[in-house]
């Protein structure tokens, strides 16, 4: 069992919610598609499905919205390397830690562009940056709008992440025309405080909402494998389903356990529970790319390939993720070609129409 939801009432719980959705004419589809109004039981029902049930609603889900054999890849690279503020219990980055990682400045402009033209010529459409910062000075941020515009200039999709944002820095990197803002909720807010000390949930609920009123697509998710219930990993997924609009992209890191970090010990997730994960995203979040992000290392093909299955349509490619290593690309390559998968040249128009989204 995964959750204290047994398999006939999660069966019906999600027959009731179809019913319903059925009735309302809003939604002329079969399958209640895009929604923004999950419920806590509906979410744990989902979780507790039998896995093939689960797989096959994800799949299916999946191929309404995204050719399922195109995988989208992006290439992430540390602009300022360690010394954060913050506590963040698992990040091998924060200054509360002894991970023995050598702190690096923000890194020059023409730095960063030179990455972003390897990165392109690799096949990567999308240069995301990301900075060790509770939230980033103003003189950091007139920095960072240096790099996205001249990233932008080479025709690439952009995505920072640099921690707490105001409405007033939002507005910025939106006339910068950055593309997507990452801002990872990382756990339930049942949970977050047991992770976090620095700062609240809230705090994080506060910059996407800042994020997404500038007009900026929204990069959200989380972290798995921390310790916490299946409970948690519902509650956090409900609360980026039912945000007015969901996110473009949605991460699911699996843990790295770095040594220093007070993670480092923590017990390995059962990779079921991962696959499982995922495909509650994907039926969660319909339109959104659910991408593998950290934790691929520990992944082998088959968890990869049932990943793929469960509806994760996009990764980071290439050497590192900020500060951990990635899976060699030749393999990473090898194994797409073995599935008969082709990278995502740009972002597909959705098939269906989201009557909340308008
Ligand atoms: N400082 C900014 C912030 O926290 O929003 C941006 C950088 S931070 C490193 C970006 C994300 O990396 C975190 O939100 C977390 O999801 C992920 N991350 C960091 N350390 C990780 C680890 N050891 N395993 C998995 N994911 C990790
Ligand atoms: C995300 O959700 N995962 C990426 C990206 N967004 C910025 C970062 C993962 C970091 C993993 C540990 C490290 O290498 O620092
Ligand atoms: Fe800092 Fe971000 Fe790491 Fe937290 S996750 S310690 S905010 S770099």
């Amino acid at each position: 069992m995964v959750s204290k939801v047994s398999v006939e009432q999660a069966h019906s719980i999600l027959q009731s919610s179809q019913q319903e959705s059925e009735a309302n004419p809003l939604c002329s589809l079969e399958l209640p598609v895009v929604r923004h109004d999950w419920n806590r039981a509906e979410v744990e029902a989902l979780f507790a499905l039998p896995f093939n049930d689960l797989m096959y609603r994800a799949q299916q889900t999946h191929r309404l919205f995204f050719d399922p054999n195109r995988i989208q890849l992006s290439t992430l690279l540390s602009i300022k390397t360690g010394a954060c503020p913050e506590d963040c219990k698992y990040c091998p980055q924060s200054g509360h830690y002894n991970t023995g990682l050598e702190k690096e400045k923000l890194m020059a402009v023409e730095t960063v562009l030179e990455r972003a033209k390897q990165a392109k010529a690799n096949g990567a459409t999308r240069f995301c940056m990301g900075a060790a910062w509770r939230s980033p000075t103003d003189k950091d941020l007139s920095h960072v709008i240096q790099m996205i515009r001249s990233i932008k200039a080479l025709g690439m999709e952009t995505c920072v992440t640099l921690g707490m944002l105001s409405p007033e820095q939002s507005r910025e990197l939106a006339a910068a025309g950055l593309d997507y803002y990452n801002h990872n909720l990382d756990t339930s807010p049942e949970y977050y405080g047991d992770i976090i000390t620095t700062r609240t949930f809230s705090d994080r609920m506060d910059t996407l909402a800042n994020v997404q009123e500038a007009g900026i697509n929204v990069c959200c998710g989380g972290i798995l494998g921390m310790g916490e219930s299946v409970r948690d990993r519902a509650s956090m997924l409900r609360v980026l389903a039912n945000l007015p609009e969901h996110p473009g992209s949605v991460p699911i890191n699996l843990l790295v356990r770095v040594k220093g970090t007070p993670l480092g010990e923590t017990e390995e997730l059962d990779p079921l529970e991962f696959i499982r994960t995922i495909a509650v995203a994907r039926i969660l979040m319909p339109r959104a790319h659910v991408r593998l992000s950290a934790g691929r290392r520990q992944m082998d093909e088959l968890h990869h390939t049932l990943c793929f299955m469960a509806g994760a349509n996009s990764l980071f490619l290439g050497e590192k993720l900020l500060v951990t290593p990635l899976p060699d690309s030749d393999e990473d390559m090898a194994l797409f070609d073995k599935l008969g998968m082709k990278r995502e040249e740009k972002e597909v128009e959705p098939l269906y129409y989201d009557a909340a989204a308008g």
